[in-house]
């Protein structure tokens, strides 16, 4: 039986599918995930502008501590009440590993309080007493803060110092100031840096990918007998794989 005939690989595709499919299910469910929105963190929130009207200066921002890029475009941004901002556009809108991206109420950095948002949202309104921010996607991932009155402070943002991401876990901006004067550190580390996770893992497609490589190369070492995997043979083939290579 060759390998290389189409034939052959259709058969043996037809005849493995179901554990081709269990051992990437498996796997992607049990061992890893693709990177979603709540592998992020939401690192800085200025809800109350000092230099600037809310309804220009408001912004937040949010931190890749993984080794995947991770693009925004198709997520919701809404709270609990009515705010409401489907992010769609033609940019991949991407943030890179280790990378800060600051979403802003206003782009002109003339008007917002002198920083450069990497986008800009409408819809969506930061009260100065109790509000949330919700990032979600339509798997139901979703990155979210909800704080109460007495966390926005005027002039000066909320940053992230662990990545908990509790309530508690944010400190007032008293170190770093931007554009016009207002405290806060919009798309950098500010005076806390927050840590790398672990290393992101490999998404379901890459595992299925490394599957049917699998199945390809013991295919390929002849270990197949008829249509069924002759156990026996592929253990003896593995072990004398095992003992040359000591
Ligand atoms: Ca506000
Ligand atoms: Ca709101
Ligand atoms: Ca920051």
């Amino acid at each position: 039986m060759k390998i290389s005939d189409p034939r052959v690989l259709t058969r043996l595709l037809k005849t493995y599918r179901h554990s081709i499919l269990s051992i990437a299910l498996f796997t992607s469910s049990g061992l890893s995930h693709a990177l979603v929105i709540s592998d992020l963190y939401l690192s800085e929130i200025m809800a109350n502008p000092q230099a600037v009207s809310d309804s220009n200066g408001e912004w937040f921002e949010l931190y890749n501590p993984t080794a995947e890029a991770f693009s925004f475009n198709g997520l919701i941004l809404s709270d609990n009440g009515s705010d409401y901002h489907l992010i769609d556009t033609s940019d991949a809108l991407t943030i890179q590993p280790g990378d800060y991206f600051v979403f802003g109420r206003n782009g002109d950095s003339n008007s917002n309080g002198g920083y450069n948002p990497d986008y800009v949202y409408d819809h969506f309104l930061l009260a100065n007493g109790d509000d949330e921010i919700i990032l979600s996607d339509l798997l139901g991932n979703s990155l979210q803060i909800s704080y109460e009155a007495g966390f926005v402070s005027s002039g000066q943002s909320m940053e992230l110092t662990d990545p908990q991401m509790l309530i508690s876990d944010y400190q007032l901006s008293t170190v770093f100031s931007y554009g016009a004067g207002d405290f806060g550190s919009p798309g950098t580390a500010g005076s806390t840096q927050l840590p790398a996770s672990a290393v992101a893992e490999p998404s379901s497609i890459y595992l299925l990918i490394i599957a049917l490589g699998g199945y390809y190369l013991l295919a390929r070492n002849k270990a197949f007998c008829g249509n069924r995997i002759d156990l026996n043979q592929f253990g003896k083939k593995l072990l004398s794989t095992k003992q040359l290579a000591s």
